[in-house]
């Protein structure tokens, strides 16, 4: 396929200048695997540090303008304060993401855990959650439970559901009238045999009977090899119930490799369910999130490189002829139809992003902006010393 048309690119550079894209606080500190964290040098070693990293993500790329927090990872005394400094630096705070993983009494499960007491203190946290949401003026509440059980007969499946389902319904009801509740769902890990949440139907069913502020988040790298991801945001989409993603990419399971680094043919899919559905503009209340963790590459660079790669699939996803695929598929075309998406695949859409960012007074190619900005070896310097930042703090 040639270069678009000037009509063409009008239409799309018009959609990609409203593309927004959240990147996570957790991507810009310390992350490994359960062998070995390796450090890097340049690491936040506070929330406000994280801010100032996802900043320069937004400045360079101008498509990232807030960042998801963790909590307990991003605790702070003054949420409000934190807000200013994020607003400051020219970005926002985003999804609140409840951190119900990482506490011994968390071994047979928070919220479907058999013992009340245990449930008493994960509904309390998830509480606190919205209170930060209030004090941070975040719109979503991110849940991901890694509740389940290792093996049979340890637990009994429909009681953890009714579990489940009461921890959800309270924190549903203290949610304010513009807050939502995001719920993701994961295949496995840490639990083995069985995980509560375990796929989009069960996190879709819990939705649909929690009501209209609960809705499911999808997180690339949490299905069976072999998912076709794009009908689930298909089916999502259609019901209402798509209310975010976690963007990384997997090779093998719940990896958090960059987005579109193992798989960009299935980034481009997924978005183009989103700009069938009319999805991609903020306000049809899809948050596109990263969810990633840069365990052996420079952290801030891959962030940037992971946002480039989700804007270089939506533009091919844009660029689909929306009008010659319907009649392909009308007329039973099936190779036609299959060929108008691959057209929009296989163009370079990297010359129309430089343009869109040059319009924008971006730099056209924020790697290399990067690159040159001095802002490694200035984190560097100022940062040596004191407690990095991980999954712990
Ligand atoms: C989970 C899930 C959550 C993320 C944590 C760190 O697997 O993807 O979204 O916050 O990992
Ligand atoms: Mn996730």
């Amino acid at each position: 396929m040639t270069q678009p048309d000037a009509a063409t690119r009008e239409r799309i550079t018009q959609a990609l200048r409203g593309q927004r894209i959240e990147t996570p606080s957790w991507a810009y500190a310390n992350s490994g695997t359960r062998f070995k964290v390796f450090p890097q040098e340049g690491v936040p070693r506070n929330p406000y540090e994280k801010i100032a990293d996802a900043a320069v993500v937004h400045r360079l790329t101008g498509v990232a303008p807030t960042v998801a927090l963790h909590i307990p990872w991003d605790r702070v005394d003054d949420y409000a304060n934190l807000a200013g400094y994020a607003a400051d630096q020219g970005v926002a705070l985003g999804a609140i993401n409840a951190n119900v993983f990482q506490d011994n009494d968390y071994k047979l499960g928070s919220v479907t855990n058999p013992d009340p007491a245990v449930r008493r203190k994960a509904i309390d946290h998830l509480l606190d959650c919205v209170d930060i949401m209030d004090a941070t003026g975040s719109r979503d509440l991110k849940l991901w439970f890694s509740d389940g059980t290792n093996y049979p007969g340890q637990d009994d499946f429909r009681a953890r559901q009714d579990r489940l389902a009461v921890a959800l319904r309270e924190t549903y009801d203290r949610l304010g009238d513009d807050q939502r509740m995001l719920l993701e769902y994961k295949l496995f890990e840490p639990a083995f045999y069985t995980t509560d949440v375990p796929d989009w139907g069960t996190a879709y069913a819990h939705c649909l009977e929690l009501g209209p502020k609960a809705q499911v988040v999808i997180d690339t790298g949490h299905h069976a090899p072999g998912t076709n991801i794009e009908f689930i945001v298909a089916f999502l989409l259609r019901a209402g119930k798509l209310g975010a993603f976690d963007f990384n990419s997997r090779f093998y399971a719940d990896d958090d490799l960059m987005v579109g680094a193992a798989d960009p043919f299935q980034l481009f899919r997924i978005m183009y369910e989103i700009v069938r559905g009319d999805a991609l503009r903020p306000e049809a209340g899809i948050a596109f999130m990263l969810d990633q963790c840069h365990n052996i590459e420079p952290k801030i660079p891959a962030i940037i490189r992971s946002v480039l790669n989700v804007q270089e699939a939506t533009a091919k996803a844009l660029l689909v002829d929306a009008d010659a695929l319907a009649a392909a598929q009308r007329a039973g075309d099936v190779l036609g139809a299959n060929a108008v998406l691959m057209d929009a695949y296989h163009t370079d859409v990297r010359p129309l992003l430089a343009e869109l960012r040059a319009d924008l007074g971006l730099d056209p190619d924020p790697m290399a902006a990067y690159a040159r900005s001095g802002y490694f070896e200035k984190i560097r310097a100022e940062r040596a010393g004191g407690q990095q930042a991980g999954w712990g703090a």
